[in-house]
């Protein structure tokens, strides 16, 4: 599965049907979409070919940005894992081993030698995770993309291989207002070996003539306690569709700081640890628009008001039901974020550019 379910959850969420996808779809993904058009009207372009990209996000569901987070950033955040795992007896930080949910304060030792391990929500701990999820062609390439700035819905951190099948993300991060409001970035916090079990892709999968709509019982698009479809299923299908479409899969060797997006609906996934000894130091962030994130997760009545990290225009909130526990070293550095005031200024910078 592709994440655990978010934390703070305080509803289930209705069936959603292949409609709830069709009728959302963000402009980009829509018929008309004119790229050139919107480019050439835009009052300033950022710094990287943005037209290039936005095609390449239509034709293939995917973009590169190299060297897009620096290694300070990223070494502060390896830190941060490595105090963790001396320290995991004072994080309730959620950990999943091998398909298993519990809390760091739960292990009797940490997991750092084996595969198919993630952390969950490291940027509610870590201030160098929240900002490496916060950079700035990242932020600037969603917002173009969702209309409005990004806010993230959940992280997971890897440090070896997650051998996880092929997946689409949707049917498991299914709590944006708008369901293909979803984008993820896959960041390398080190250059990727041969044999780590690196992440494979199938550039294209992500048209929905391509993928099809995977049927997890009674028309619903999303996994929810009364599927009837697995999540081995759902990549037996999705395997099946990319041959039978041609498309041939992509693996992805980036060097530190290097970091993907994908689209809502591209089929992945992590590859077989070939190489036993090899790390695989990877941090994953998927987002939706700070349109589109539930009202819960925002919490804006919160008597202090968002809490989080806010960089680039767009936001990391802290889920509420971590407001209060211990936070990671890098937290308290002073790096440039913004208080969150600040946010709603950037945002309607971002909006009237
Ligand atoms: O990095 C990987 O191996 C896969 C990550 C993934 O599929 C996900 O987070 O949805």
């Amino acid at each position: 599965m592709a994440c655990e379910l978010l934390r703070g959850m305080t509803q289930i969420t209705p069936i959603l049907t292949a409609r709830d996808w069709t009728d959302n779809m963000p402009w980009i993904d829509r018929p008309s979409a004119d790229i050139d058009g919107y480019v050439d009207a835009l009052p300033k372009r950022p710094n990287y070919d943005l037209r290039q990209k936005l095609h390449d996000w239509r034709s293939r569901g995917v973009v590169i940005f190299e060297r897009e987070v620096s290694h300070r950033l990223i070494d502060d955040m390896l830190s941060d894992i490595n105090y963790l795992q001396t320290h995991f007896k004072d994080y309730d930080i959620g950990v999943e081993i091998k398909g298993e949910q519990m809390t760091a304060n739960a292990l009797d030792e940490f997991p750092e030698s084996m595969t198919r391990v993630k952390l969950n929500h490291l940027h509610c701990y870590s201030r160098a995770a929240a900002e490496i999820s916060l950079s700035h062609n990242v932020q600037d390439f969603l917002s173009h993309i969702f209309q409005s700035p990004a806010a993230v819905l959940q992280s997971l951190t890897f440090w070896r291989g997650s051998e996880q099948p092929t997946h689409i993300d949707y049917p498991y991060v299914n709590q944006q207002k708008k369901l293909p409001y979803m984008a993820a970035s896959w960041t390398a916090l080190e250059s990727i070996k041969r044999g780590s079990g690196p992440l494979l892709y199938f550039p294209g999968g992500h048209k929905v003539e391509t993928s099809g709509f995977y049927d997890w019982g009674d028309g619903a698009i999303t996994m929810g306690e009364a599927s009837t479809g697995t999540p081995l299923q759902f990549a037996d299908y999705l395997d099946k569709k990319m041959a039978e479409k041609g498309i041939e899969p992509e693996v992805f060797y980036p060097k530190k700081g290097d970091v993907l997006i994908w689209h809502a609906n591209l089929p992945h996934q992590g590859t077989a640890v070939k190489k036993h000894k090899l790390t695989r130091k990877s941090y994953v962030t998927h987002f939706t628009s700070t349109e589109h994130v539930p009202d819960w997760l925002k919490n804006e009545s919160y008597a202090d008001g968002p809490v989080g990290t806010f960089l680039n225009g767009a936001a990391a909130y802290v889920e509420p039901s971590m407001y209060n526990s211990k936070k990671l070293p890098s937290w308290d550095k002073d790096y440039l974020t913004p208080k969150a005031g600040d946010l709603f200024s950037r945002l309607k910078d971002t909006l009237n550019r």
